[in-house]
């Protein structure tokens, strides 16, 4: 008998993946390719069920003989392995994205003869409106602050970039390239909420001037118009008395994870070294303010990430790795962020390396702003988790506002700022009316 291939990633049986099925049945035994987790949060979001539970869905379905997984977004392997007669698709990836993995298809296919299958896509069936279901879904408060977690234990480097605003949020959740090889999206998978940048927006210095209120409104104005996880930059945290009651707070809206800071007195950037005062709080103080916000928390996802200043601050690598002992030991932090403006980066390599010796899990959050010609990947490699993009947004928007406002002062009009500003009628479309 001879043989189908089809890929599946989705996390429900709609209608679209019966109809296709059934199709693949006339041409043989279906064998149904599952995405794994790991490359479905890779390019789309975590998926709603594992790996495990949507391959023992299509398992039991009507019509499918077998199921594998598919380790990549190119089918390529699986095909050698599998050498189907036929691969079954929707003619949907002609264009767009998937329009390289689907001329890899059929040239692997043709090395024994082997034909792509294409039936035609019916719009408006099931996926895209699942689609946009789902991403209700990752909207609620909930699923939102759940899927940092989840993403942690499927995804390394986890990138995520600074949003100061809905506007810059939306760029966030939208902004996606696409490798011209490999077809695979890049995108980012998550939002920071930089005291910086939200400072900066306001025209204020960062010293913890605006305060938690206001904070929580900019939350508030992202999530309005996004559904990706976000991460608070939480400052000192505050008082404790106050901190229980911010955490709080923060669950309850869906923020996923706040970093706080072993700074005390007038909190001052890290980016000033210390070229200004830069007071540590006492590590045991300091692990105590963790431990009674993840005592005040309410759900198990809500995770509070310990940020360490040592490095910042002038101390030696010893002072920053004990105190990462500590803040994980007495105040049960859920991940460490150690912090350096040193451009070489030598401290960040140093400290993750002594640091994995003993705590091979935990995970580690880096802010590059200073060593930024390190990738994403070197600094996974070298045992970073989640990478922060922190004021990029706002740096951009602000040499383009200044440019803008200049040129109209040399040229007494506008007209010459056209080229450097997004046309009229594309702003009037910009944001979606629903
Ligand atoms: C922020 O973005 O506000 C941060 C990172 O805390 S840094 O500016 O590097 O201190
Ligand atoms: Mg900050």
């Amino acid at each position: 008998m001879k043989q189908v291939y089809l890929c599946i990633s989705s996390d429900i049986v709609h209608e679209g993946i019966l109809n296709i099925i059934k199709k693949a049945q006339e041409y043989g035994e279906v064998i149904v390719g599952v995405l794994t987790d790991e490359i479905v949060a890779s390019y789309k979001r975590t998926p709603l069920l594992s790996t495990a539970a949507r391959m023992n869905m299509y398992e039991n379905l009507k019509g499918v003989s077998r199921v594998v997984e598919q380790t990549s977004l190119s089918y390529r392997e699986k095909l050698l392995q599998l050498k189907p007669d036929y691969v079954i698709h929707g003619d949907d990836w002609r264009t767009g994205v998937q329009s390289a993995v689907r001329r890899e298809v059929i040239d692997t296919l043709s090395e024994w003869g082997g034909e792509l299958v294409e039936i035609p896509y019916t719009k408006g069936v099931s996926a895209t409106v699942l689609e946009d279901d789902l991403k209700n879904y990752y909207r609620s408060p909930d699923a939102r602050r759940a899927s940092l977690r989840k993403l942690i234990k499927l995804k390394k480097p986890i990138r995520i970039i600074e949003a100061s605003n809905g506007l810059s949020g939306l760029i966030v959740e939208n902004a996606q390239v696409v490798d011209d090889k490999t077809g695979a999206i890049r995108s980012f998978d998550g939002m920071w909420v930089s005291s910086l940048c939200d400072s900066t927006f306001k025209g204020k210095p960062d010293i913890e001037l605006v305060d938690f209120t206001s904070r929580q409104r900019t939350i508030e104005e992202i999530m309005e118009v996004t559904t990706k996880p976000i991460i608070l930059d939480g400052d000192t945290g505050g008082k404790t008395e106050h901190f229980i009651h911010n955490v709080k707070t923060l669950e309850r809206l869906g923020v996923s994870a706040i970093i706080i800071e072993d700074k005390t007195g007038l909190k001052q950037n890290s980016l000033f070294g210390t070229a200004v005062k830069q007071t540590q709080d006492d590590p045991h103080n300091f692990a105590a303010k963790i431990a009674a916000g993840k005592k005040a928390q309410k759900t198990r996802d809500f995770m509070i990430f310990a940020r360490i200043e040592s490095l910042i601050a002038g101390q030696p690598m010893e002072d920053a790795l004990i105190r990462a002992d500590i803040y994980l030991e007495e105040g049960g932090a859920d991940g460490i962020v150690i912090h350096s403006k040193e451009k070489d980066g030598s401290e960040i390599f140093e400290f993750m390396k002594k640091f994995r010796e003993k705590w091979h899990e935990v995970p580690i959050i880096l802010i590059p702003t200073s060593y930024n010609q390190f990738t994403e990947e070197e600094l996974s490699q070298a045992g970073a988790n989640i990478i922060i993009h922190a004021n990029h947004l706002t740096r951009a928007a602000y040499v383009a506002m200044r440019d803008v406002a200049n040129k109209i002062l040399e040229c007494h009009r506008s007209k010459e700022a056209d080229e450097m500003i997004l046309p009229i009628k594309e702003v009037l479309t910009l944001i979606p009316k629903e």
